[in-house]
């Protein structure tokens, strides 16, 4: 038998859940706050939370924002059960949720979705996990149904945490090749060849050097591969007045511009992205 399990929310991320756990044979109830969505899914669906609550020991809960999970579980009797809340959240939210949770007798663990709702079940997905470690343990099984369960501690705010460092990266990364279109755009060149020849592949060549700086930030650094600041804060110029002379705003390249000046000021100019990381704690 497996384990039942109930879904709160049936957004986009809430149907490919819940789908994910039909098509596995979990005993699947379902509750959306608007009646009568995703009416594909053939399975038990709850009038209220609190009935869907009731009918399984693991609640997912997958909504918009965090607070729509407070008010939707205020008041709802949670003991015995295990809450694994989904929806995005900041870390401070989801530790405020878990004392919620934890008050009204559920074991709480947050969970961070590396996944859009099309890779739910499939290789590439994951995601991270933070709260009672007993918890998540039991329903380690459960979990690895949806994506690859990663557990990263007993915090409930880690989960979130590692959640909105790889979303940071991705739209740091998204922005900057939106940038790099936006030139091409600029002289009426298509866009396709130029991303399939040189943007994904020069993008793919510099992920490369990633474990370099976090390699330079655990242990100091080890010397720069020749691009070190204060010739890329001189180089930089040349990105923005490009920008401008094309007609493009250069509003997603000049917060690095400044951080580059930054560093040479503060003497870094012989050393290289490491020393950026450690220039943006501001405490
Ligand atoms: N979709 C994605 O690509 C990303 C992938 C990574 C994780 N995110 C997060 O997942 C959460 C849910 O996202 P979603 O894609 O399912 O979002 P929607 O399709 O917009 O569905 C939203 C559901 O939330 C319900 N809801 C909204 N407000 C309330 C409320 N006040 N009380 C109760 N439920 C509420 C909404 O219900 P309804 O509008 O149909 O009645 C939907 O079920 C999210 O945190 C992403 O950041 C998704």
């Amino acid at each position: 038998m497996k384990t039942p399990v109930t879904v709160l929310g049936l957004g986009a991320m809430g149907t490919a859940l819940a789908r994910a756990y039909l098509a596995a044979g979990h005993p699947t109830t379902v509750w959306n706050r608007t009646p009568g969505r995703s009416p594909e899914l053939k399975t038990e669906r709850a009038a209220t939370a609190a009935e869907a609550i009731a009918a399984s020991p693991l609640v997912i809960v997958c909504l918009l924002v965090d607070d729509t999970v407070r008010s939707t579980l205020d008041g709802i009797d949670l003991s015995g059960k295990t809450v694994v809340n989904l929806t995005n959240s900041t870390p401070d939210q989801a530790r405020a949720t878990a004392e919620r949770v934890t008050a009204a007798g559920a074991q709480y663990v947050d969970g961070g979705i590396m996944a859009v709702p099309a890779m739910i079940g499939g290789p590439a997905a994951f995601i991270f996990y933070s709260g009672v470690p007993g918890a998540f343990e039991k329903h380690r099984a459960d979990l690895s149904v949806l994506a690859r369960p990663e557990y990263v501690g007993a915090d409930p705010g880690l989960a979130a945490l590692y959640d909105i460092a790889l979303l940071s990266a991705m739209y740091g990364m998204f922005g900057g090749a939106q940038h790099a279109l936006a030139l091409i755009d600029s002289t009426g060149g298509p866009a396709e060849p130029f991303t399939d020849q040189f943007l994904v592949p020069w993008l793919t060549a510099m992920l490369t050097s990633l474990p370099r700086i976090a390699g330079d930030l655990d242990n100091g650094p080890a010397g720069t591969a020749g691009s070190n600041f204060a010739m890329q804060a001189a180089a930089y110029e040349n990105l923005v007045s490009t920008a401008a002379g094309q007609g493009v705003d250069p509003l997603l390249l000049t917060p690095m511009g400044e951080l580059l000046k930054r560093a040479v000021a503060a003497g870094h100019g012989d050393e290289d992205l490491a020393a950026l990381v450690r220039l943006l704690r501001t405490e």
